[in-house]
């Protein structure tokens, strides 16, 4: 098939059949258990949802459809004539679907976002009218994505007494309808709230035929480098299974038939917290501060020791480093490394970078708390984008945000393909426990 839409299509009565086999042979087997630990402690390692579109190995890192990062960078299309990384548009096909997509095929992926890219003017007035210096980036965004969602084709036709069986479909609209958009709402709030409302003119990006370097070049920059960044970062930010604040937002409150617009605000609430998605303005901070507590002093591992056990005794987390469920270097972390190593290896930040990689794991070892002490994701995003001159930190979850519609997005096309219900753990009280277990 060559459009996603019958792509996917083609797959949904497959995967209800796998989906019925595996609940006919294993539906009573034990899939996880829960401590009263685990209830307290974040449900860690709970294992109690399926969500298909990315798995992650505590080990190895994210897996999208089964392709690590590096299978992912080698076999996803590129942009011509000389692009090195997957194009976003490839791994939304991937996410969807299942396949590796083929040229033709995220070329028209490319041409359908192109497409659906226009947000209606009203909203950018309402965008270009918000007190930009007093709202976090991320509270316009999540403010745009709710007011675009009155364009929903799913709570349109659920209005019109749609079948739950043709949910997946509209709801598959309505995600690639945002997915288009959410380049051209972060550039518009990008440029409100950092350059005086000088938006860039929409002929500079009208060949800009894939959504990384619409992107790139809506926010105001023209290097093909820094387009390519943006396809790696769209790529890398994408998805990191279901567990992750974002992604179990999107799934939850859409399990409510909540539509895929008003999912997505959830989740973007969500990757808006200093635990999650807000790292990477943290970790940017917190870098600069680095370097000015240096003071033109070298980079040495002393120096910089002395530097780390100084935040942590003033009771603050370093930022970057850590995490839920990974224990080793976050892949996610190597891939910008390597693009780092090739375009800006002499970069004074990338060396702070590189250095802490040697540093941090031994200070926070020592410390002895922290389950994982590797870096993860976003510690390395900042110092790539400010290198290319994207110096506002503050913005760079809303970045983050663009990513992760497309894998939060194409996971709850899914939910609504198999027709998930909506969601309702059992919670108890404590007082509840001590009955429960006293009696025993
Ligand atoms: N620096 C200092 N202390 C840390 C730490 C870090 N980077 N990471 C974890 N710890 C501490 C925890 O705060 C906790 O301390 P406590 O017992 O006093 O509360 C203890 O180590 C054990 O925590 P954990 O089980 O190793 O981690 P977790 O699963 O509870 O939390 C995470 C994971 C990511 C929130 C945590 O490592 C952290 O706060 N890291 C820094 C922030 C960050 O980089 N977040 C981004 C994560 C990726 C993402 O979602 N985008």
């Amino acid at each position: 098939p060559q459009t996603l839409t019958e792509a996917v299509r083609s797959k949904i009565e497959p995967m209800k059949a796998q989906v019925h086999v595996v609940r006919e042979q294993f539906g009573e087997e034990v899939l996880g258990t829960c401590t009263v630990n685990q209830a307290y402690g974040g449900m860690r390692s709970v294992k109690s949802m399926v969500y298909e579109t990315s798995l992650l190995d505590p080990e190895e890192g994210i897996r999208f459809r089964g392709y690590s990062i590096p299978e992912c960078q080698k076999l996803l299309p590129k942009a011509k004539p000389a692009g090195e990384q997957p194009l976003p548009e490839g791994l939304l096909w991937l996410l969807l679907t299942g396949d590796i997509p083929t040229e033709s095929q995220v070329q028209s992926v490319c041409m359908d976002l192109k497409q659906r890219a226009t947000v209606p003017e009203d909203v950018l007035h309402f965008l270009d009218r918000l007190p930009h210096k007093r709202l976090h980036p991320m509270t316009q965004f999540t403010i745009a994505v709710n007011l675009l969602q009155r364009d929903s084709r799913m709570t349109e036709a659920y209005a019109h007494g749609a079948a739950k069986s043709a949910y997946w479909e509209h709801c598959l609209e309505d995600a690639l309808t945002l997915i288009a958009r959410l380049p051209v709402i972060a550039a518009r709030i990008y440029r409100n709230t950092f350059h005086g409302a000088k938006h860039i003119p929409l002929e500079t990006t009208a060949n800009a035929d894939d959504m990384g370097k619409r992107l790139a070049r809506s926010l105001g920059f023209e290097s093909t480098e820094f387009d390519e960044l943006m396809r790696l970062y769209l790529v890398l930010h994408a998805d990191h299974e279901g567990g992750n604040v974002s992604a179990h937002a999107v799934r939850l409150v859409g399990s409510a038939l909540s539509d895929p617009y008003l999912a997505f605000a959830a989740g973007l609430n969500g990757l808006a917290g200093p635990l999650h998605g807000l790292a990477n303005q943290e970790v940017l901070r917190w870098l600069l501060q680095m370097k000015e507590k240096l003071g033109g002093r070298p980079m040495t591992t002393e120096n910089l020791t002395e530097l780390c056990w100084q935040t942590l005794r003033e009771g603050h987390v370093i930022p970057g480093f850590g995490h839920a469920v990974l224990r080793r270097t976050d892949p996610r972390y190597t891939a910008q490394r390597e693009f780092a190593l090739k375009y800006l290896p002499h970069d004074e930040m990338f060396q702070l970078v590189s250095k802490l990689y040697e540093v941090v794991p031994q200070v926070l070892e020592e410390q002895g708390k922290v389950k994982n002490p590797w870096p993860n994701v976003d510690q390395h995003s900042g110092v790539l984008l400010r290198y290319y001159g994207l110096v506002e930190s503050n913005f760079y979850t809303v970045l983050f945000g663009v990513s992760r519609a497309i894998g939060t997005l194409s996971s709850l096309v899914w939910d609504r393909a198999l027709g998930l219900p909506i969601e309702r753990p059992k919670s108890v009280t404590t007082q509840w426990i001590r009955d429960h277990f006293e009696k025993r």
